[in-house]
């Protein structure tokens, strides 16, 4: 199955026409295509704005951007002097080869290690490897974070922040009922840290939402009239649901017009609290993103 790699871009492509493509800056898949519906030609299953930058100049606003060490603005000491959502996303990885290309699917590995850039704000030992596999009707994506110190502990967040292409007036996301979740478009800070008990049986977007899941259940379906989702995670404790729509969407410099019009975020990650990660040792947080046909 051919893997072309050059100009910083891997395209995956899939013997019965899916494909992806993967930015070596912030390892950032900015394309999957696959069939809606059965017989049907692949379509365009992630979103990116039509203002995103995709030169390295930022991070992708769009696409599944690599969110590690941490979640949101920093929280944690370690984290202090890197931006919001880390570096993961804003760092050329390194293409470390092909693991699996057959008829079944195609895997790549990405890698990322300490670099004079990360090591100025950010002074652990890591590292990452990122392994995206292409199948005819799923995406997985496994992050291996392994601590390389001799003798200190890891503390990190890390979430895969998918811009689904959906229509954000139909879409719902479920089930979350009876989770516990943050609400980040409160007014306060108090209000923002005040867990609230979701009571929908299906989460929709139509009005601004910036929700983060805790202790979610790890398998989530995202339906719209057109279309159906599933997302199987593992080792992703929390979930975030994210659309800013017009609200805070046009605040965004790199969103385009109405782009919130066009995308639902499921972002399955470690979102609240720290992995603690012991010297020597490595974590994996898997998700499998499949079409239902
Ligand atoms: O995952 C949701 C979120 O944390 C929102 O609060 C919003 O900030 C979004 O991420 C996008 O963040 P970015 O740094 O890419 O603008």
């Amino acid at each position: 199955m051919p893997i072309k790699h050059d100009l910083g871009k891997i395209v995956l492509q899939h013997p019965k026409g899916p494909s992806a493509e993967v930015l070596l800056y912030g390892a950032t898949i900015v394309s999957w295509t696959s069939p809606i519906s059965a017989g049907a030609q692949p379509t365009e299953r992630l979103f990116v704005s039509a203002k995103a930058a995709l030169d390295g100049t930022k991070p992708v606003r769009g696409g599944i951007p690599v969110v590690f060490p941490c979640f949101g603005a920093p929280t944690h000491p370690d984290h202090a002097k890197l931006s919001q959502h880390g570096f993961g996303r804003n760092q050329v990885w390194k293409f470390d080869g092909v693991v699996l290309d057959n008829q079944a699917g195609v895997s790549v590995r990405l890698t990322l290690e300490p670099n004079p850039e990360i090591s100025a704000k950010y002074t652990k030992a890591f590292h990452l490897a990122y392994v995206v596999t292409l199948a005819e009707h799923q995406l997985s994506t496994d992050l291996h974070v392994t601590n390389t110190s001799v003798g200190e502990d890891l503390e990190f967040q890390a979430l895969l922040h998918n811009y689904f292409h959906v229509p954000s007036k139909d879409v719902s996301v479920g089930p979350l009922k009876n989770l516990n979740y943050y609400d980040k478009t409160e007014a306060t800070d108090e209000a923002r840290a005040t867990a609230k008990v979701e009571s929908r049986d299906r989460v929709d977007v139509k009005a601004y939402t910036d929700s983060v899941y805790d202790s979610a259940p790890g398998e989530y379906d995202i339906t719209w009239p057109a279309g159906h989702l599933h997302i199987s995670t593992k080792n992703f404790k929390d979930v975030v649901v994210w659309n800013p729509q017009a609200e805070a969407g046009s605040k965004i410099g790199d969103m385009e017009a109405g782009g919130w019009d066009s995308f639902v975020c499921v972002e399955p990650g470690i979102a609240r609290g720290f992995e603690i990660l012991g010297a020597g040792k490595t974590w994996v947080g898997q998700q499998v993103i499949s079409v239902k046909l």
